[in-house]
């Protein structure tokens, strides 16, 4: 295949490559973004760009016959999973041996799917995790140098206190408060004024049509309208989409060869390509910037990679769970899918859990409190590649440790409320489902497979600046974190390894 020369390359366009390719670009420097996901820009035949939740097709997952949404059940019932034809859709389950991985697909990665709750840690927790990293600097100059590019908002508490699409959240409050908790308003970046207007009746609706998880139409600041938007602005950078980058290896004189599969929407391979370039970064994700690496180093195309290259992965401690309410305390058929505030009790040393309150729209009234839960479950796994294909040693018993520290949570909660456990959300007659994250962290470590700055241990101009950088655990939702982190990374980078 003909080599396509470009000085950088970007693998992937979520946060850190996003955040990659927007200070490449404004520094003068030609980027190619390669993007196995679809650009996520012109209407199906019913004039919209992605589906809601409600009424998933094809345009919901990435190659399925059938969707696989978290929930799955209602009452037991399968109502929620609907047969679908195989495409490029936007939200991906990654299937490991005892872990399912949701990740976006498409130009914006995770952010065109997550709830974009975009929380700051606790300094405390952050600097405990990141021991070698200046969280002074971080606080100052690059979570407010993320927050602000990322175009995270506050909620009018005037609003959400009057609103019926809130009420899931009030009523979650109470319990909370009942039981001597604190809650907390997390920001987000979807445009709460947007949201206002949707309840008001001037803006097409989005979060109040049950619109995330397979896109929003409306409202949200996902990346492509951000860091994407004014990377490709700068004139320097261009995204190449359905275009998946299956190898690296070292090229000529230091540099790079990216291989890489051309798909079409039915996922056939249409062309490989092949792509030279002199500085690298990854950014695809956890998972797959892990097994890039991870392949590179197992055929032999990176052998010096470090050997913690696919060790420190962890779930963020995700269990999610749903509580039945009293019949008295509606939670309203009308719920935001916004997510905007959190169970506080991270400072309990005994059993740290930050919790998110969740929406379950269903356009009815269900009596469900749903959460998200964080736990801080110290496990770790490591990722395995052979005979092409990854694997995961993520075991059951890992997951146990977060729905155990859930439940201790949540047993309070239910004791203060006389409430119990829904067992009828998650298949099985499980009250935690536990076997899936939205957070996956980890497999390329800062400060072990990299330095201190993402730059991969064993060559030179290769660099991890996503979610596999986070040593498995943060306590809050992670792509503030991760766009700060890659800030960090990009303000070295240009400034030491690209002097003519
Ligand atoms: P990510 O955003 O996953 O981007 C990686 C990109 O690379 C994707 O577009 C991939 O398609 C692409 N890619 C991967 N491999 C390849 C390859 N070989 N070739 C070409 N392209 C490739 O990575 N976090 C929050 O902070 N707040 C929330 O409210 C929140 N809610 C969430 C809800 C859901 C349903 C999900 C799934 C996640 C949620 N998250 C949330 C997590 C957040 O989206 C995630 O941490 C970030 O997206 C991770 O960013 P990365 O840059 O690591």
């Amino acid at each position: 295949p003909a080599l396509d020369n470009a000085p950088a390359i970007v693998v992937g366009s979520g946060y850190g490559g996003a955040v990659a390719a927007l200070r490449l670009g404004q520094a003068g420097i030609r980027t190619i973004v390669l993007e196995m996901g679809r650009l996520w820009n012109s209407a199906g035949p019913d004039g919209k760009v992605f589906c809601s939740t409600t009424a998933p097709d094809h345009r919901s997952t990435w190659f399925r016959t059938r969707t696989e949404a978290p929930l799955a059940t209602f009452l037991w019932l399968d109502l929620v999973n609907k047969d679908i034809s195989p495409y490029p859709g936007v939200l991906d389950r990654v299937r490991f041996a005892h872990m399912s991985v949701y990740c976006g697909r498409g130009v914006g990665g995770g952010s065109l799917v997550n709830g974009g709750m975009a929380v700051t840690p606790l300094k405390s927790y952050f600097a405990e995790q990141f021991p070698t990293v200046d969280a002074d600097e971080m606080y100052s100059t690059y979570y407010p140098r993320a927050r602000s590019q990322l175009g995270v908002n506050p909620i009018d508490p005037a609003w959400f206190e009057a609103t019926d699409w809130y009420r899931f959240s009030r009523v979650s409050r109470k319990h909370a408060e009942r039981t001597g908790l604190r809650t907390t308003f997390v920001p987000n970046v979807y445009d709460f004024g947007h949201m206002q207007r949707e309840e008001a009746g001037t803006a097409p609706k989005s979060a109040l049509a049950a619109e995330l998880l397979y896109g929003n139409n409306h409202g949200k600041r996902s990346l492509d309208k951000t860091y994407l938007a004014a990377a490709v602005g700068t004139g320097n950078v261009t995204i190449h989409t359905l275009e998946r980058v299956s190898a690296i290896r070292l090229g000529e004189g230091g540099t790079y060869v990216v291989q890489t599969q051309r798909i079409d929407n039915a996922g056939n391979v249409v062309e490989t390509k092949e792509y030279g370039c002199g500085y690298l970064f990854l950014g695809g994700g956890s998972v797959g910037t892990t097994e890039l690496l991870l392949r590179a180093r197992e055929t032999g195309a990176l052998p010096d990679l470090d050997a913690s290259v696919g060790t420190g992965w962890g779930t963020n401690g995700n269990v999610m769970l749903g509580r039945a309410n009293h019949l008295w305390d509606t939670v309203g058929a009308h719920q935001s899918t916004v997510p905007v505030m959190g169970i506080d009790d991270w400072a309990n040393t005994a059993n740290p859990v930050f919790a998110e309150i969740a929406p379950l729209p269903m356009g009815l009234e269900h009596w469900v409190s749903l959460y998200l839960a964080i736990t801080k479950n110290q496990e770790r796994a490591t990722f395995s590649y052979s005979g092409g294909s990854l694997a995961l040693s993520w075991t059951a018993a890992q997951s146990a440790v977060s729905s155990a520290m859930a439940k201790k949570l949540f047993d309070r909660i239910n004791r203060a409320n006389a409430t119990i456990y829904r067992y009828d959300l998650f298949g099985g007659n499980r009250a935690f489902a536990d076997d899936f994250t939205y957070h996956p962290l980890g497999g390329c470590v800062l400060g072990r497979a990299t330095d201190d700055y993402g730059r991969v241990k064993g060559y030179s101009k290769l660099y991890v600046t996503d979610g596999s950088l986070v040593p498995g655990s943060l306590g809050v939702n992670p792509f503030v974190t991760i766009t700060a982190l890659a800030e960090r990374t990009m303000a070295r980078v240009l400034v030491e390894d690209t002097a003519p």
